[in-house]
């Protein structure tokens, strides 16, 4: 076995060599570990061409349905050490690298990180191309290569600085230009009516702006044996390469910024997540992804089948929230004009083929485009919506005559306002909720009325994980250790990670189990060292490092910054916590490390004085003699896929503690759990299913107001903070500090801190006092946090409820959730790779491979 892998080792470094030489004109010796990587990806490359080839073959050889996922954003993270996981290769690498004398990390750590998205939505995204992937499902991801990612954050004395993320600086060998796919569309212009053959009535349009769409194709390396994985394609538009779209007349005319706007359209991703803005050039960046991706699925399909017909059994679309929400329109548009289909049947088709899933209930977040800037940007696919809204609300009539309110509430349209989600949930089969709560309040709330217009179309598909980048990947000592007890199925079946539940009580499995949070926290620690190395203000923090030990309870709240989210509600505790210990020294309770990390919208002010409350909180705990050796707070710089893949194994708990009933599903909370971190967390999101398949006896820090009672508090506009402070004095005690200069060093810092006391007192810009209910919640919180302290001091206990909360987790894995879109959405069958294609593909490279133009002997 070792001679197999040492003879590889030998075929992969020669295989390096060849490249360093062809390619970049360097030996072995000479090149640098950038110039290294590059060579090794191209070499290691090889062998995922095949697969991916041969894919692409089985598919169309087979005829299979196929499942299209169309999203603004992904989060793939850093490429290449998951997909050698997945094909079991990661050994193979670091045996050569160690032979070569060459650091693994230096080396791996060159792979660009991808942040195409925003967050919980775009790392959704990715984990459900892994399942697909490795499930052999057909299926291929559409998006955008957005030049600059989620920006890079960095924190200057508590506030964010944001600084833009240049993933493409140098050449990436994971991403494949493909000019045969281009595709043009056109923006604006006047629509003409013409009379198609069939008498259908459709628009030409002229004066339009045309830009070019250019794909860039990123395999998906599925898990599977080093022989038959499964290599799926993530399709991203580019609009950057194309000369034609610069406008040189407009440049000529003395306006740059209007030459270069189509150039430019795929430069940067908008960094708001759950929060709608109704910029221009998101619409144009949502239209082009929209049009795009239609238009080459079309181009799919027709290679295959060669005609329409059977367009409408053999596609699936699902759109990822609203924001490809134009696909309705751009796909009747297409099917009536280009393919001449009458409406009837375009729509019946239309319907057949999308799906769409929401992502929220905050109804600021719900997307709505102004009418004229619509109709002036896309003028055919705005006649087109207008006129699905005349049949739609005929529809609506017909079921309830003479509800004109009714019709008035679910129009598409309406007070000069187009609403993407009423666009989307029309032209669809099935809308789904990302988790059984999310679901219950679409029917029951936002979309109430649409839900007793179509009770049919609503279903739950509870979002999950993928196991196999958030604990085999980044986990390694917890995924063997789970491996010698349980065997590996888990990794494809994650169902069994439940009979981890068979060692709970043991105590020498604990002991491990304990031992290796302790290794993995001694990595997040040397993680936060280096960035208080590199990072000038947060010194103080972490100058004493003696008491960053692995014994201290670590307690991570990691995500977007957002007030729902209650970043605030914790740093409060971690205020009252302090003013505890200051008041009462002897009291039993464990030291304590808080973690946060998470990226603020720049324009969302709470949320950056959120930082730099929790900025100034810290320098105050870690300033005081007393205190700074029992409890200490960090913010962690720029948080990212790879840094959550460092934070998430050395999670002791996992602060899930968002308003009730805000929270569509989460799914940090999956990842923290199944690395062995306990919840404390409001019923909210999937924490209520992650309950449910722990069981109460193992979820011990459930606190909070349900979602029903905090939308009767809303509703009955009932809730006063004021109140609560007047009542509560530690509750006061802590809110005071944020106005009584103890935490600040200046005005400015006063200032930040003073909008968060008034928002939470009196109400920030026009909304009501504290709306995300965090007073409402803290007595309690503090209560439960006191439960954890008492729990965490029996360390094996502590371990048992851990091992448990791991074995609760088999549902909320990605490979559950996309069986559940293929069985219940999509009606898709898996079809892995065809012996024969795989063969063929593999014949044909080894011709090539061996062929060279001149053989010297
Ligand atoms: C919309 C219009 C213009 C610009 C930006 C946007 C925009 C971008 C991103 C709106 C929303 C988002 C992202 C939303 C999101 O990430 N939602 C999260 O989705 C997760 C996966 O389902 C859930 O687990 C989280 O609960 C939900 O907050």
């Amino acid at each position: 076995m070792s001679d197999i892998l040492d003879a590889q080792v030998d075929v992969l470094i020669n295989k390096i060599k060849h490249y360093l030489i062809t390619t970049i004109g360097k030996t072995l010796e000479e090149a640098t570990d950038r110039e290294f990587f590059q060579s090794m990806s191209w070499a290691l490359r090889e062998e995922i061409m095949i697969n991916w080839t041969a894919t692409k073959h089985t598919f169309a050889k087979k005829r299979v349905r196929k499942a299209y996922y169309l999203s603004m954003e992904y989060m793939p993270g850093r490429l290449l050490a998951n997909s050698l996981t997945n094909i079991s290769q990661l050994d193979l690498i670091c045996k050569m690298l160690h032979k070569l004398g060459r650091k693994k990390e230096q080396v791996f750590l060159l792979d660009p990180e991808i942040g195409i998205g925003n967050g919980g939505l775009g790392r959704l995204a990715s984990c459900f191309l892994d399942s697909l992937a490795t499930q052999h499902y057909p299926a291929m991801g559409f998006g955008l290569r957005y030049q600059y990612g989620i920006f890079e954050q960095q924190l200057w004395y508590g506030v964010q600085v944001e600084r833009p993320d240049c993933w493409l600086l140098h050449e990436n060998p994971w991403s494949f230009r493909r000019d045969a796919h281009a595709h043009s569309v056109y923006y604006g212009g006047r629509p003409i009516q013409t009379l198609a053959s069939n008498g259908q009535t459709t628009y030409d349009i002229t004066d339009y702006d045309e830009v070019r769409a250019l794909p860039y194709d990123l395999p998906i390396v599925g898990y599977g044996s080093q022989e038959d994985f499964p290599v799926l394609t993530l399709r991203l538009w580019s609009t950057k390469e194309s000369p034609h779209n610069f406008q040189l007349q407009r440049y000529n005319a003395g306006h740059l910024d209007q030459a270069a706007e189509n150039t430019a359209l795929t430069d940067v991703l908008y960094p708001n997540d759950n929060n709608e803005m109704g910029k221009r050039i998101r619409l144009k960046q949502e239209f082009l992804l929209v049009s795009a991706s239609i238009q080459d699925i079309i181009d799919q399909h027709l290679t295959v089948y060669q005609s329409m017909d059977e367009f409408g059994d053999k596609v699936r679309i699902q759109i990822n929230d609203t924001h490809p929400a134009l696909s309705v329109a751009e796909l009747m548009r297409q099917l009536t004009h280009c393919y001449g289909f009458k409406w009837d049947h375009a729509f019946e088709v239309t319907q057949q083929v999308i799906s769409y899933t929401n992502h929220t209930v905050l109804r600021e977040a719900l997307e709505e485009w102004n009418e004229s800037r619509l109709q002036n940007l896309l003028p055919r696919q705005y006649k087109v919506i207008e006129q699905l809204n005349t049949h739609f609300c005929n529809d609506i009539r017909k079921k309830f005559p003479g509800d004109e309110e009714r019709v008035r509430r679910m129009s598409m349209i309406e007070q000069g306002q187009v609403k993407m989600a009423n666009l989307s949930i029309y032209g669809s089969h099935h809308v789904n909720g990302v988790a059984a709560l999310h679901t219950e309040i679409l029917k029951n709330d936002i979309f109430k009325d649409f839900n007793e217009l179509y009770p049919d179309k609503f279903i739950n598909v509870t979002n999950g994980v993928t196991q196999r980048r958030w604990l085999l990947h980044c986990n390694p000592k917890l995924s063997n250790w789970i491996t010698s007890h349980i065997g590996d199925g888990w990794i494809t079946n994650f169902d069994e990670i439940k009979n981890i539940a068979k060692v709970a009580s043991d105590p020498s499995a604990r002991e491990e189990f304990l031992k290796i949070k302790h290794e993995n926290k001694t990595a997040l620690i040397d993680l936060l060292k280096e960035q208080s190395i590199n990072h000038h203000c947060q010194e103080c923090e972490l100058e004493e490092n003696a008491f960053l030990n692995e014994n201290a309870l670590f307690d991570i709240h990691i995500k977007r910054l957002h007030e729902y989210k209650r970043q605030l509600m914790n740093a409060l505790h971690g205020l009252m916590l302090y003013q505890e210990l200051k008041e009462n020294p002897s009291a039993k309770i464990p030291e304590r490390l808080i973690v946060f990390g998470g990226k603020a919208a720049p324009g969302y002010e709470l949320a950056k004085n959120i930082i730099r409350f929790i900025y100034c909180l810290s320098r105050k705990i870690c300033q005081d003699p007393d205190i700074k050796h029992r409890l200490r707070m960090v913010y962690v710089e720029n948080y990212n896929v790879s840094k959550a893949e460092v934070i998430i194994p050395a999670a002791d708990l996992s602060e899930q503690i968002s308003t009730a009933g805000m929270e569509a599903s989460g799914t940090g909370n999956m990842k923290l759990s199944m690395n062995g971190a306990l919840t404390i967390g409001t019923d909210d999101g999937a924490n209520v299913e992650m309950r449910q398949h722990v069981t109460d006896q193992w979820w011990p820090f459930k606190f909070g107001a349900s979602a029903e009672a905090n939308f009767r508090m809303q509703k009955e506009r009932t809730y006063s903070p004021c109140k609560i402070m007047e009542e509560n004095p530690r509750v006061k005690r802590a809110i005071s500090a944020l106005s009584d200069h103890s935490l600040v060093e200046n005005d400015v810092e006063h200032e930040a801190l003073m909008t968060l006391y008034r928002s939470l007192t009196e109400g920030y810009n026009h909304s009501r006092p504290d709306p995300y209910f965090v007073l409402n919640d803290l007595q309690d919180y503090y209560d439960t946090q006191r439960r954890v302290d008492e729990l965490f001091l029996d360390q094996h206990k502590w371990a048992e409820y851990a091992i448990h909360n791991m074995a609760g987790m088999g549902f909320f894995s990605t490979d559950n959730s996309i069986r559940n879109y293929a069985d219940q959405i999509w009606g898709l069958t898996p079809c892995p790779l065809d012996k024969e294609e795989l063969d063929a593909v593999r014949q044909e490279f080894m011709a090539v491979d061996l062929c060279r133009i001149r053989k010297i002997d």
